[in-house]
């Protein structure tokens, strides 16, 4: 096909080399950020670069909003190879008849794995003493050196019972007998809990409850804050938490306050309020274990969520059904205009 005629696909992120060819056999595709390259998009940046754009591929970031939309009308679906959508704005997607996918299921057992070791490395102090070694330190043995908690055996709370909170439950309940509880707005079947060996409890019991608190729910206005002072007030003074959900569903300031009174003994986070930068109170303080949103990142999953966003931007523009897509009823809406 020749160029002039293919759609234009603008990729915002840097992007496999594989992913960009496989797409440049179906579009015209600008790819600013190559496969490297990081570029801070503005409002007035990337909607002058998706003015004329059939096509978005995207990840948490950047946002897509109703202003986006009106500066390229043109656009006709957003395609995210991340499962969390909260930067994208659906309901103004939708009413502008564009698709939207997100990436879901590919992401799962990788996600688990990490919440599952940044809750571990959390409770054993592992990334705490390793500095205490790198910085020399280290003279002699002590019984209570980097003394943690147990993982096995102890309580994990789920704050979230979504597919990576299951995930993270099985590796409890299975792998290291621990017992789990969990809230979730809605609870799941009998069997599911049994399969699981998770117990649905309130939020205050949840908190009251976990040894090892793990939050993996998804960003929304509702569930803004869902972790603030009065909700660390409830927690055990020996447990920790531990959050790979969004920034802002913990209130940053109020855990540094907590962890630095040793309200509560430990914090492992992968997400953070206003990401890439972190609260400066939580550089400062020792127990908490600090890693820059990787939760999903191992090359095999992110390959698996960069194609399964490729595959939905070439059904949900050309012919086909999108994959995972998050509002498939514009698609009729379309092959009717
Ligand atoms: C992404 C994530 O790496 O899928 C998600 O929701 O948080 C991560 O897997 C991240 O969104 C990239 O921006």
């Amino acid at each position: 096909m020749p160029f002039a005629n293919r759609p234009r696909v603008l990729v915002t992120i840097p992007m496999f080399a594989e992913v960009l060819a496989k797409l440049a056999g179906h579009f015209e595709v600008d790819a600013p950020c190559g496969t490297a390259d990081h570029i801070d998009w503005t409002p007035e940046t990337l909607a002058a670069r998706a003015r004329g754009a059939a096509g978005l591929l995207v990840a948490g970031a950047p946002r897509v909003d109703a202003a986006l939309l009106a500066a390229a009308p043109s656009l006709r679906a957003v395609c995210s190879m991340a499962v969390g959508h909260n930067n994208i704005d659906l309901p103004a997607c939708t009413a502008a008849g564009v698709l939207v996918s997100n990436a879901p299921d590919v992401l799962t057992e990788t996600t688990a794995d990490f919440g599952f070791a940044l809750m571990m490395a959390t409770a054993r102090r592992i990334a705490e003493s390793e500095h205490f070694l790198r910085a020399g330190r280290w003279t002699h043995w002590s019984y209570d050196m980097f003394a943690g908690a147990d993982v096995h055996g102890a309580t994990l709370g789920v704050l979230g019972m979504g597919r990576i909170g299951q995930a993270i439950a099985r590796r409890g309940a299975l792998g290291f007998g621990m017992r789990v509880v969990y809230h979730n707005r809605s609870r799941l079947d009998a069997t599911t809990e049994q399969q699981l060996g998770a117990r649905w409890v309130h939020k205050a019991a949840l908190l009251a409850e976990a040894d090892h608190l793990v939050i993996v729910v998804p960003y929304s206005p509702a569930s803004h804050h869902l972790v603030g002072a009065a909700e660390l007030a409830l927690m055990k003074p020996t447990a920790t938490l531990t959050n790979i959900a969004r920034g802002g569903v913990v209130d940053d300031a109020a855990l540094a306050r907590a962890l630095k009174a040793r309200r509560i003994a430990a914090a492992g986070l992968d997400v953070f309020e206003g990401e890439p930068q972190v609260h400066p109170d939580l550089l400062t303080v020792p127990n908490v274990v600090l890693t820059p949103h990787i939760a999903s990142a191992s090359l095999r999953t992110r390959r698996a969520m960069a194609d399964l966003a490729a595959a939905n931007l070439v059904a949900g523009l050309h012919e086909g059904t999108p994959p995972t897509a998050l509002n498939p009823q514009v698609l009729p809406l379309r092959a009717a205009q």
